[in-house]
């Protein structure tokens, strides 16, 4: 089976734990924190690699791991950044969020990278914590945990040039006639299951052609292969419909239009892309009897046409050049930015913004709902007397408190800041924690 669909998980690096130290000096009998910071976390980020061609490889490894943050370490040693993981994808791979299905990024050019979870920040050493007043503290910052997120990849070829057709048309051997491919090629329809790709090499352009299976009417409704394999030419630039001459169950015209109207119901953006008839087989006496009434026919139609043998090599060069006319007609008009501008925006998309924060009731529970102030919670062993006292001190300067107050949070009414549960204290205008 052609496998061009994946579900992974990835997990960034967690960041290491701040460190709790003191200098210890020859002479100096207590010297002051010296506890290092915790190493960042790494990123786990999908890059887009040209040399591969299917996601196969993720149905067997799912779960992919950056490296945490090393804990800081005595005498200000900041701990080891964790490396970040680099898994690539074939170019041409889409990248949503499992969960909400949002499109994180489509990668279509070779090298492109996207950082698909962000690790977490180390926590501070205990140095930062001191004050005048607190001149040797006991506690430091855990480490923040790094994203986790499950992703839905789902890979496009990526071809220049798409052939359509009935089954038996000559597809797979008109491809292994125009490039280094070579696709099964059989008497019967239905020959070619999975998409095939082809490198065409000319004087000074190269492009890629995908033969796919055949089409016949009613493929929008599952019937013979169906359409799902459309989508790998819904990114082609340019559209080759390959019809058999000799067909007599179906002749040329009709087949050109089964072929139009299943991609339109597909989708109709496939008619928008320019296209080209190519009518095939014509090295046989069947079709050569009709050829003036097909070409009746085409000139009506307004659509370039080549009269081919992609058996006998009859007329190739010239569909070729009018292929590589339109590529690079359409190359030349493509704005290459455009998908760099994309992939800028989900960026900037994830970039947190300031929040506001707010008190919120649910059921018996206050919840106080701004990332700063949770992240720090989290951050910190606040059993620990003197990290609970910094952390009384943030939350007031911040305004917390202020806004418990005019939330009207009534005395010993139970509030969860990140992990933690705190009583509130009205007498006091303070928080006591819980659990
Ligand atoms: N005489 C003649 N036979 C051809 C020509 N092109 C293809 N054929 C024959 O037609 C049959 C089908 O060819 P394929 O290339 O497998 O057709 P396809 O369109 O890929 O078919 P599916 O993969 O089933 O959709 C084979 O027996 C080919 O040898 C041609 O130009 N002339
Ligand atoms: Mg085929």
């Amino acid at each position: 089976m052609f496998i061009d669909r994946a579900k992974i998980y990835v997990k960034a690096g967690d960041g290491g734990n701040g460190c709790v130290a003191f200098r210890r000096e020859k002479f100096v009998p207590r010297g002051g924190p010296a506890g290092g910071d915790g190493g960042k976390g790494g990123d786990v980020i999908i890059e887009a690699d040209e040399n591969l061609d299917t996601l196969l490889d993720f149905h067997y490894k799912r779960h992919y791991y950056a490296e945490r943050g090393e804990h800081g370490k005595g005498k200000n040693q900041k701990g080891k950044d964790g490396e970040d993981l680099i898994i690539k994808v074939p170019t041409g791979t889409l990248i949503f969020d499992a969960e909400t299905g949002e499109l994180i990024a489509d990668l279509v050019s070779h090298g492109q990278r996207v950082v698909v979870a962000r690790g977490g920040k180390g926590g501070r050493g205990n140095t930062h914590f001191a004050t005048s007043t607190r001149q040797a503290p006991y506690f430091a910052e855990k480490g923040e945990k790094g994203e986790e997120r499950w992703l839905y990849l789902e890979l496009k070829l990526l071809a220049d040039v798409g052939l359509v057709g009935l089954p038996n048309a000559g597809k797979s051997t008109l491809l292994s006639k125009i490039s280094n491919a070579n696709p099964e090629i059989a008497p019967y329809p239905f020959t070619t299951k999975t998409p095939n790709l082809g490198v065409v090499e000319r004087e000074d352009i190269t492009f890629t052609v995908a033969d796919i299976p055949g089409l016949i009417e009613g493929a929008h409704e599952n019937k013979g292969m169906g359409d799902e394999f459309l989508r790998h030419i819904e990114r082609t630039l340019v559209l080759v419909f390959v019809i058999d001459a000799a067909d007599l169950v179906t002749p040329p015209q009709k087949a050109y239009e089964i072929l139009k109207k299943e991609l339109y119901l597909y989708s109709p953006k496939l008619l928008e892309k320019p296209r080209i008839i190519a009518i095939n087989k014509i090295d046989l006496p069947e079709a050569q009897e009709r050829l003036p009434e097909i070409e009746k026919w085409l000139k009506n139609e307004g659509v370039p046409y080549v009269f081919i043998s992609a058996k006998e090599g009859i007329n190739i060069d010239k569909l070729l050049e009018l292929m590589e006319k339109y590529v690079r007609e359409r190359k030349e008009s493509i704005p290459v930015v455009e998908v760099d501008k994309e992939i800028q925006e989900t960026k900037e998309g994830r970039v947190e913004t300031e929040e506001i924060p707010e008190v919120i009731r649910e059921k018996d529970l206050w919840i106080l709902k701004d990332k700063k102030t949770e992240s720090l919670a989290n951050k910190l062993d606040l059993y620990n007397p003197q990290a609970f006292s910094y952390f009384s001190n943030y939350i007031k300067r911040r305004g917390i408190i202020k806004l418990i107050n005019r939330a009207k949070v009534k005395d010993g009414e139970k509030i969860k800041i990140g992990d933690y549960i705190f009583k509130y204290n009205a007498k006091t205008n303070s928080l006591e924690i819980l659990e």
